[in-house]
């Protein structure tokens, strides 16, 4: 077992030059990343803190890493959070979130994994919840831990898998909670849990069940009230595929619906992937001093992450921070407006003709934010198929293809440089009634995200191609007229 104080020595011993991490992406300090974890204001800071291990680039005990920002777009380490040295959490200090005490102190809540000696294989431990408290730099767990056993799950409920609390304040000053737990028939269920102070928790409810129809367990809940409406973010592990709606594995889906006055009644009238593309996962929010509803999820997907060299000193990245709204009735995306501020070198061509295959003057780069709206250039005649390549060199590229007959855009990163036989590809389906296409694509030295029609769809998708492949083309099999600018990102 190696103590917080351990890993804070290795972390300030190990540093990784700025030019091998992404630019405005948050990347952990050393090491490993998952989760977000924690994502809160704090003393005038977003504070995110993150599922860590920063003695290897793979995921094994996990500690919380911790950085900081005024911003979401520029980021300071601080040093590591937490470590798994306690006999409660000694198999890991696993996700969670955090609150501000009345008295000023930071409350993280997280799960501690501990382990059973002699248990079953592979489930030789329970998961129970956990507080630390802290000043914004140095945590002391508290003496009470757990404070949420597994004695205090309801109806036969897994003490094996009960994760991922995400803690809120209510106006009144007192707390709640909601956790994942995996009920009796195998599924994930969100428990919510109820605090006077923080500390002594009841349990009050099952807020949602899974029917079997989102995956079997759900990981990493987030539930807050969005424009009069409930929203309920959860990460289903072992997912079937429902169109391209859904795909197999790990993803992430957002319940939309109905919530009470006094915010226990829940019921979901809509449902959506939050992200069609390949690396998204585990999202927390956050609410801004001015409002915003605010989300960031880990840029990678369990079953995707051989695409990352083994060796690399950093394994695990953050997306752009992402505002939330909630129009016909779904969840929309945006990158947070901060980013906008980094815009440097604005480059535009309008009405431009794409026939055959094409590249445009200064349009090229590894680091920016580009926006797109495509329309049909021969009224007479629909092309068939659009395609954009960028992070392109001799031999790579990754892709986004559009048919607009099928009203399905394909994000491929197959020839991007990969050599491991995983998911290069996926899909969704736009907005069937427009007579344009619009794109947002923002691209930082190891990612792709793309914003589909102002938000109503994002595609998220990690890419280690050279930074050398910096090249961008436009293609079409008929003619389309192409709108675009170009902005390089400097942080
Ligand atoms: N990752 C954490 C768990 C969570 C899972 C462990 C989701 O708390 O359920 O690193 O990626």
């Amino acid at each position: 077992m190696r103590t917080l104080e351990e890993a804070r020595k290795w972390e300030e011993e190990k540093k990784i030059p700025e030019e091998k991490r992404p630019v405005f992406h948050l990347t952990p300090r050393v090491g490993w990343m998952n989760d977000p974890n924690g994502f809160s204001r704090y003393q005038g800071k977003y504070h995110l803190f993150y599922q860590y291990y920063p003695y290897n680039s793979f995921w094994s005990s996990m500690h919380w890493g911790h950085a900081v920002s005024t911003d979401l777009v520029h980021w300071e380490y601080l040093p590591c959070a937490m470590a798994p040295e306690d006999e409660y959490d000694q198999d890991g200090c696993f996700s969670g979130s955090s609150t501000t005490l009345p008295d000023g102190r930071q409350l993280l809540v997280y799960t501690g994994v501990r382990h059973i000696e002699g248990g079953p294989p592979g489930r030789d431990f329970y998961q129970t919840q956990c507080l630390a408290v802290g000043d914004g730099l140095n945590y002391e767990k508290y003496a009470g831990n757990p404070v949420i056993s597994t004695e205090m799950i309801p109806d036969g409920g897994s003490l094996h898998d009960f994760r991922d609390p995400k803690i809120w304040q209510l106006d009144d000053g007192s707390y709640r909670l909601v956790v994942a737990n995996r009920g009796s028939d195998k599924n994930g269920r969100i428990l919510l849990y109820e605090s006077a102070d923080g500390f002594s928790w009841t349990f009050r409810k099952v807020l949602l069940e899974n029917d079997g129809r989102f995956g079997r367990m759900w990981e990493c809940p987030d539930f807050f009230r969005l424009e009069g409406k409930g929203v309920l973010l959860v990460s289903p592990q072992d997912m079937l595929p429902e169109g391209v709606e859904y795909h197999n594995g790990n993803g992430t889906v957002c319940f939309l619906g109905t919530l009470s006055e006094d915010g226990l009644d829940f019921h979901p009238e809509h449902h959506q992937a939050i992200d069609y593309g390949i690396d998204f996962y585990a999202p927390q929010t956050v609410l801004s001093p001015d409002g915003r509803r605010i989300m960031i999820g880990w840029m990678q997907n369990w079953d995707a992450c051989a695409i990352r060299k083994p060796a690399s000193p950093w394994a695990g990245q953050m997306s752009i921070p992402r505002e939330l709204s909630i129009r016909d009735g779904r969840l929309y995306q945006w990158p947070v407006r901060e980013l906008d501020a980094l815009r440097a070198e604005k480059r535009e061509f309008r009405d431009i003709e794409i026939e055959g295959e094409m590249s445009l003057p200064g349009i090229s780069g590894r680091v920016l934010d580009m926006e797109l709206v495509i329309r049909p250039g021969d009224a007479e005649k629909m092309y068939r198929r659009f395609s954009i390549r960028f992070a392109q060199g001799k031999d790579y590229y990754t892709s986004l293809r559009f048919r607009p007959h099928e009203f399905s855009l394909k994000l491929d990163r197959t020839f991007s440089g990969s050599r491991r036989a995983i998911v290069h590809q996926r899909s969704c389906f736009v907005d069937q009634g427009a007579e344009e296409l619009r794109l947002r694509i923002i691209l930082d030295r190891y990612s792709a995200e793309v914003f589909v029609n102002g938000g109503r769809q994002v595609m998220t998708a990690t890419i280690y191609t050279e930074q050398e492949a910096d090249g961008i083309s436009f293609c079409c099999d008929g003619k389309a007229k192409l709108n675009l600018v170009q902005y390089n990102i400097r942080a």
